[in-house]
Formats: C-alpha cells, structure tokens, sequence
C-alpha cells in the first residue's frame, strides 16, 4: 500500500502528538508538589502570643509514610542561629505541625520540609517576628535544630508503590522540567523526521 505524501505527513503529526502527549502525560504528574497555602506563624506576620501549634498547610494531602515525620522538618531559628522546639512534626492530611517554643523577642525564620504526594520533597523558608505581650519566659535554644530523636527530618522513606526513582529525586525545579519539556519537543521534531525519511525511501524507484 503507498500512501500520499499528504498522508505520510499527516501520519507523522498524528504520531509526534501521541508520543508527546504520552511522554507529558506521564511526566507531569511528577511535579505535582505540594504548595504551601498557609501557615502559622505566618510569614512576616507579627507573633504576640504562642498558638497552640505552629502549622504549615499545603494544597493536598502530605505523603507521611514513616507515620512519624520522616522526611519532614519545621525548624524554628533565631537571628543569633538558635533553634528551637524539639522538632517532632505530626503529620496530618495536607499539613504538618509542631509545639511551638520560642527564645527571646525578635526576628526569627521558619525552615520547613515536606514529602509532597508525589513522594518528592520540597522545602522553604519565611521570617516572621516575635514580639511577646506581657510576661514571657523564653526557651533556651539550641546550636542545631532538634530532630525529634531521629524521627523527623533526613530524607523520606522510598514509598512502595512509587518507581524507586521517583521515590529519590529531588525536588524539581523549573530548570528541570523546561529540559524535559524540551527533550519531549526534540524527540517529537526527530520522530517526525524519521518516519518522513522512512516513507521516501519506500518510493518505488521509476
Ligand atoms: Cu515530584
């Protein structure tokens, strides 16, 4: 059967879409990480009193397969690089929280942690100030950030039902998925040049 050269260019757009709808459909849902939506303290905001717990919430819910943290930190720092609270991180749904303990009055900065859904990690950081009213007994902070004897912070366990790389990249950046995006792109441009190359050669020769 010999087919036009209208169809064989037709043939080719058809099969470059479908390869690179495949290859971005598969890819995508990899870099759909969690985002913060809110927290407290928030960020910039002026701190007067303790809440009953420091809370980072995100879009969807946190992927907390150790069920004690691992992977997860919500370190509080102070401008002189202390740190405080002892770092044990409760996961629950889309947000992790910890005991809030806070040193003297100042600046301070929130780095935080999170295993997204995709099993990915991803993390920040915010300042926010703290101005305590009335009286307040400051903690004593500490020289490096508690880990709740090991349970938290570090990296997530790999999740079983993720593809082992998938469980270990790190958190994606825009750099990286451009670079997919433009290696799908190329791969389609070459796809569709080899199936051109292809149907030439198959003219019958006159
Ligand atoms: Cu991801």
């Amino acid at each position: 059967m010999r087919f036009g050269r209208g169809r064989r260019v037709f043939a080719a757009a058809i099969g470059t879409i479908l390869v690179c709808a495949s290859v971005l459909g598969f890819a995508s849902p990899a870099f759909a990480h969690n985002f913060l939506v809110s927290s407290t303290p928030a960020a910039g905001q002026t701190l007067t009193t303790l809440p009953s717990r420091f809370i980072i919430t995100t879009n969807e819910g946190l992927l907390d397969l150790s069920g004690h943290g691992a992977g997860f930190a919500f370190e509080v720092e102070d401008a002189q690089h202390h740190f405080y609270g002892d770092g044990c991180v409760a996961v629950d749904g889309p947000s992790m929280s910890i005991a809030p303990s806070m040193g003297a009055a100042g600046t301070y900065r929130v780095i935080w942690q999170i295993v997204s859904a995709d099993g990915h990690i991803v993390s920040n950081q915010y300042s926010f100030t703290w101005a305590p009213s009335g009286s307040f007994t400051p903690a004593v902070g500490t020289a490096s950030p508690r880990d709740c004897g090991g349970k938290s912070g570090g990296t997530a366990p790999p999740d079983p039902n993720l593809g082992s790389d998938a469980a270990k990249q790190p958190s994606a950046n825009l750099g990286l998925v451009l670079g997919i995006g433009g290696g799908v792109v190329g791969l389609g441009i070459i796809l569709t040049v080899v199936i051109l190359l292809a149907g030439r050669r198959k003219k019958p020769t006159p």
